[in-house]
């Protein structure tokens, strides 16, 4: 290892390439105060791929200093214009770099480089280029004023912004918390999942080859109870932006109140509903809802495990549906027709066949799947329930896993009734021809996204969150700016003391 952290990562062609793994703190990257390291395992394989510098508290505490450095003498004087230029030149040099950030991301978490390079990077470049263009539009407002005063609102960075992703979409979810927080003004330190550390290091590379200024970003690897927690219970940190599992949301909002009552933003889990009226394109229904459970592995925060099917197609769909997820291609991330993945750790791996257990043990019946696919790796078959009721823990619980159940339903009333049987509130879609029913459904149903006749699409100007426990704030959309900017109101007197 030479002294910048730099370390060869052999790819399955046999080619090497160069990753920088220390803690990226002030445009360098460099080993933790206390020396420490982690290893980082390939999910296709079970082997280590490398090992990367882990951030401690007093790492973070490192990188607050310099990131509130970096906003008060240099970030906060860079213009709209100027922060707007840095933001696409990174987008600039992902799209250069896009081979190369697949490889990693595939590599690290075992999606498959088609769909990481076309789906995941394409979102991920799309989302910064969409927030760099409001970097020089992020305006206040003229207030309607008495005839002496002149008022009006300001929108401000918060100073330094704290960070913390999961490991399911590491470039996008890097994006969806870098793009607005830098947009707004702010500097930030960033805490990647210790399950994917690896991509967003090549990004912290790219990020100081754009020319951002030292210290404007920052990115430690690391675990959540150590550097992630010092993130959430930081006294310097303003504002803490999370995405991961409701344990975890509530801890930092609980952090966030007993440190500085810091702001928080929490994208967290989902149980999205997918409802398929008779009337719906069959064979469109069919395609979405495979795409809608089986995308990442299951492994993405709206996938849907509940899928009901009004009663007089249901046999039709669920044979459709069943021969559709029979044909899966799972396997080795690297090879063109690769749809599914490996789940991504021996953790998540374990999990999801305990939920397969319980629906088993809880009286569901087991149509496919439900086993491990091959011998090496953290792959599960792509599995599917029936008979299954709203009692059941796979019915209630996030599985995160490549598992759904089918159900049946006859009324509107009920599937709404059935829909709202959990504690989340994220996503949901509809399939139906009849658009008065799609609208009407929309506006009753409890998720902060609802898909119609097409189901998981991201666009950066949605804005995106949760109902319910699924979340607090927003990401995405002009929206997201309110939630890195404070509000600031100016009140000028134009006239002599009055009173
Ligand atoms: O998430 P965690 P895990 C759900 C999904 C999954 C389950 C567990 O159901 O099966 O969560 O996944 C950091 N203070 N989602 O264990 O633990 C951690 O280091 C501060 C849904 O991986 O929530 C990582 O960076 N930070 C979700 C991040 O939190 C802490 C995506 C997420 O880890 C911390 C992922 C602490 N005390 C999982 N403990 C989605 N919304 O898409 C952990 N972390």
């Amino acid at each position: 290892m030479s002294s910048n952290n730099e370390q060869s990562i052999t790819l399955p062609t046999g080619k090497t390439i160069k990753v920088n793994t220390g803690l990226f703190i002030n445009n360098e990257f460099i080993d933790s105060i206390d020396g420490k390291r982690f290893d980082t395992i390939n999910p296709t394989t079970e082997k280590v791929i490398t090992s990367v510098a882990e951030a401690s508290a007093n790492d973070v505490d490192k990188a607050v200093d310099i990131a509130i450095d970096a906003y008060i003498n240099v970030w906060r004087n860079f213009s709209g214009y100027d922060r707007s230029r840095l933001i696409n030149k990174l987008a600039d040099l992902m799209e250069r770099d896009i081979d190369e950030l697949a490889t990693i991301e595939s590599l690290d978490n075992g999606k498959p480089f088609t769909l990481v390079k076309n789906v995941d990077i394409a979102c991920t470049i799309k989302t910064y280029r969409y927030f760099a263009g409001f970097a020089d539009k992020i305006n206040g407002e003229v207030l309607q004023s008495e005839p002496d005063k002149f008022d009006f609102t300001r929108r401000e960075p918060y100073g330094v912004v704290g960070a913390i992703i999961a490991w399911n979409f590491p470039l996008l979810l890097q994006a969806m918390k870098l793009a607005p927080i830098l947009t707004c003004g702010n500097t930030v330190v960033l805490k990647t999942s210790e399950y994917t550390p690896l991509s967003a290091l090549k990004v912290a590379a790219l990020i100081k080859e754009a020319g951002f200024p030292k210290g404007v970003v920052n990115i430690l690897s690391g675990y959540g109870p150590t550097a992630g927690a010092a993130i959430a219970n930081h006294m310097k940190i303003k504002h803490v932006s999370f995405t991961g599992s409701i344990p975890v949301g509530k801890s930092i909002l609980k952090a966030a109140a007993d440190s500085n009552l810091k702001h928080v933003t929490l994208e967290l889990g989902g149980k999205s509903p997918n409802i398929i009226f008779a009337d719906a394109d069959m064979d469109e229904a069919v395609k979405w809802a495979h795409m809608g459970v089986y995308f990442s592995s299951g492994q993405f925060c709206v996938a849907s495990s509940r899928i009901y099917v009004q009663d007089t197609i249901y046999d039709e769909f669920l044979e459709k549906f069943k021969n559709r997820a029979e044909s899966t291609k799972v396997g080795d991330p690297f090879k063109e027709d690769t749809f599914q993945g490996p789940q991504i750790s021996q953790t998540q791996f374990d999990k999801i066949m305990s939920f397969i257990e319980s629906g088993k043990k809880q009286g569901a019946k087991l149509l496919i799947g439900g086993e491990r696919d091959g011998k090496e790796g953290y792959f599960i078959k792509p599995t599917i329930f029936t008979d299954t009721n709203e009692e059941m823990t796979i019915m209630q619980e996030e599985i995160f896993g490549p598992v759904t159940a089918i159900s049946k339903f006859s009324t509107v009333e009920e599937v709404i009734k059935k829909a709202h049987l959990t504690k989340y509130g994220l996503a949901a879609a509809v399939f139906t021809k009849d658009i008065t029913r799609a609208l009407k459904i929309s506006s009753e149903l409890n998720a902060g996204t609802i898909w119609v006749n097409c189901y998981g699409l991201y666009e950066p100007n949605a804005p995106f969150g949760g109902y319910r426990e699924s979340g607090i704030g927003r990401e995405g959309g002009e929206t997201a700016l309110n939630e890195y900017t404070q509000l600031k109101s100016v009140q000028v007197n134009l006239a002599k003391f009055k009173f």
